[in-house]
């Protein structure tokens, strides 16, 4: 097992990691802005570097400064979290180079699924259902309207290098076809340093559905049943829960399988998330495959009982999984809403600043995973996350009643947060009676 790790990530990931390590008694290093100075993950971290301003570019995706800290503290280990440099693949090989064992899958793995196009191509090799759509990256705007000629509209455009929904441009006619291509081409380019885009068919409201996958360095490949992301606004998820009300025992059977089939395919070592969509008739798609640990693990951590960001220190020590497929029993339901400091009422725009009051609810069946504490400041440079959190309960009804309590003892003042959205949301019939689809945030924010 490593003796030290360092944690190249901030705030909530940061100090769930801190705390794995601590519970596997290894010694964590933890990097940090100059904003971040005063950080819950600093304070309980055995040793802390600065690694710039606060700006991510100089900072948390400073690969030097990071590579330093790890060299000076001579650490075994780095742990990327999730966003940053969590997929990127040179920095992952530089890590290997630099004999820091990159706690993740394989730079070739990443490198696969980094592109979203390829890695299509791929899982549809395996006879894995993909969405009708062109086979790889389109070539010119004839072949765009050959690919639409056979699926119809309407069809989306998405980047090879995007991913969760960034650089996806939605086509009715050929007229918004061809300028939408232009457009997610000159995204993509500007985005991801690629203008390769493909074509797939528009689903109609559909469910995200996403596998929790574990596979270690001897083949063994698990996976720990689905969450539902369906929720989601401009493509940045706010509600997700496990297991989903939309796949029984059979389809959770079906697609498991798929998701080992497509990670054993490409020698998957790690913790990994195989997405779907899952249309009306119960049909499902391969959509993506990430490999990070991801925000919303806590929910398959509540309902399968596993520790996730320890399963994936013990894999990249070279353990064995400790689990067998048949050992998995998804148990439960679990809710989480992530905790923005965002002003929903004014399209969702970022609301730093000092946190005066702090007051997080307790009680069974309630885990807030947060590095905020009375007092913080949050800062504007980064990702508006600040708190994440899950309910648990037996049935779906009880995890939900217990968030809608949950909701109502959570203080946060004065920046403002999605708090009062996720309120209205468990409030609603629509999320009670499971009817909800992608466009349930915007129909709510519509009716203000
Ligand atoms: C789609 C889609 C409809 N049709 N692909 C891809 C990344 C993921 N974050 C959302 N993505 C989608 N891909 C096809 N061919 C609709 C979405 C989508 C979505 C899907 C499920 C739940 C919420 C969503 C929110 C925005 C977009």
């Amino acid at each position: 097992m490593f003796d030290k790790i360092l944690i190249a990530n901030r705030g909530e990931i940061a100090l769930r990691i801190v705390r794995a390590c601590k519970e596997l008694g290894i010694k964590t290093v933890v990097v940090y802005s100059k904003v971040d100075r005063e950080s819950l993950a600093v304070r309980l971290a055995d040793e802390a570097v600065c690694i710039g301003p606060a700006p991510s570019g100089s900072s948390y995706l400073n690969i030097p400064a990071i590579i330093s800290a790890a060299e000076i503290t001579d650490v075994d280990a780095l742990h990327p979290g999730y966003g940053f440099l969590a997929e990127n693949a040179h920095f992952a090989e530089i890590c290997e180079s630099c004999r820091i064992k990159f706690i993740g899958p394989s730079v070739d793995n990443l490198r696969l699924m980094g592109n979203k196009a390829l890695a299509r191509e791929t899982v549809q090799k395996l006879g894995i259902p993909t969405i009708p759509g062109s086979k790889s990256i389109i070539k010119d705007k004839q072949e765009a309207l050959e690919v639409v000629k056979k699926i119809g509209y309407p069809v989306i455009i998405k980047s090879a290098g995007g991913g969760g929904g960034k650089g996806m441009r939605i086509a009715h006619n050929e007229i918004s076809l061809l300028n939408s291509i232009d457009t997610a081409q000159a995204e993509a380019e500007a985005s991801f340093g690629s203008p390769d885009v493909y074509i797939e068919k528009y689903i109609q409201r559909p469910r995200h559905i996403e596998f929790q996958i574990l596979a270690d360095n001897y083949g063994n490949i698990i996976h720990l049943g689905e969450r539902d992301c369906t929720i989601q606004r401009r493509h940045q998820k706010l509600i997700e829960e496990a297991p989903s009300l939309r796949v029984d025992k059979e389809l959770r059977e079906k697609m498991g399988r798929a998701a080992v089939k497509c990670a054993k395919s490409i020698g998957y070592k790690g913790a990994g998330t195989v997405e779907f969509l899952l249309d009306e008739q119960g049909n499902y798609y391969f959509i993506e495959m990430n490999t990070r640990i991801q925000v919303e693990h806590p929910i398959t951590e509540m309902v399968s009982g596993i520790d996730l960001l320890k399963e994936q220190i013990r894999i990249a020590a070279g353990e064995r999984l400790r689990y067998q497929q048949k050992d998995i029993e998804i148990k439960g339901w679990a809710i989480e809403c992530r905790i923005n400091a965002e002003d929903w009422e004014k399209d969702f725009s970022p609301s730093p600043g000092r946190i005066e009051k702090w007051i997080i609810p307790g009680g069974r069946g309630v885990r807030v995973d947060t590095a905020v504490y009375p007092g913080c400041v949050i800062p504007p440079y980064y990702d508006s996350l600040i708190a994440k959190l899950i309910t648990y309960g037996k049935t779906r009804e009880e995890a939900i009643l217990i968030m809608r309590r949950a909701l109502e003892e959570f203080v946060i003042d004065p920046i403002k947060t999605t708090l009062p959205l996720y309120k209205e949301i468990f409030a609603s019939e629509a999320f009670w009676e499971g009817k909800f689809h992608t466009q349930i945030i915007e129909e709510l924010l519509q009716e203000k």
